[in-house]
């Protein structure tokens, strides 16, 4: 059984790297979907990655993972705090999902603080930088109990 995971970006990701280095860092999102790629490969699973700076088309995303993906890996970016359209549909998912913030979202200012999304995710990683997306990825396949026997054994029964 091939497990496929499908990573999905929001608004403005497709400028990292570019702007504000001093928040996001300096690593483009080629540069995250190549190392990404790459853990694919280790992990032994298939992977989409794919970026949208439109609600609609992240929304079309998220339910094409319905029946697809075995899990889902989301950075909202900027609609983690607005979307309710993203919320719904992420609610619909029927696997495990993952909210990733390249930046420690708690630790910012007041807009960019409160995730509404994050009550719909299985878990939130933020503020482990570009890592994070490759984290996601392994509590995904840890969550899916198909962690390949290279990586250490779970820890935590409850997923
Ligand atoms: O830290 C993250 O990954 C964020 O999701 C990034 C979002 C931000 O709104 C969230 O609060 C946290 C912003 C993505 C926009 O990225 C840019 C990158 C370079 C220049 C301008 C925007």
């Amino acid at each position: 059984m091939t497990t496929q995971l499908t990573i999905l970006n929001g608004p403005n990701l497709n400028l990292l790297g570019v702007r504000e280095p001093e928040i996001y860092g300096t690593t483009t999102l080629d540069a995250i979907e190549k190392a990404c790629r790459k853990a694919a490969d280790f992990l032994d699973v298939t992977l989409e990655f794919h970026q949208s700076n439109h609600e609609g088309i992240l929304v079309d995303q998220i339910q094409s993972a319905r029946g697809n993906a075995d899990a889902l890996i989301v950075n909202p970016a900027g609609y983690s705090f607005t979307s309710v359209a993203m919320y719904d549909a992420l609610k619909a998912f029927e696997g495990p999902c993952f909210e990733v913030h390249i930046s420690n979202i708690h630790a910012r200012d007041e807009l960019h603080r409160h995730s509404i999304l994050s009550s719909a995710a299985t878990a939130v990683i933020c503020g482990m930088g570009p890592y994070g997306y490759v984290i996601a990825m392994q509590a995904a396949i840890h969550g899916l109990k198909r962690l390949p026997g290279a990586i250490p054994l779970p820890l935590c029964p409850r997923f």
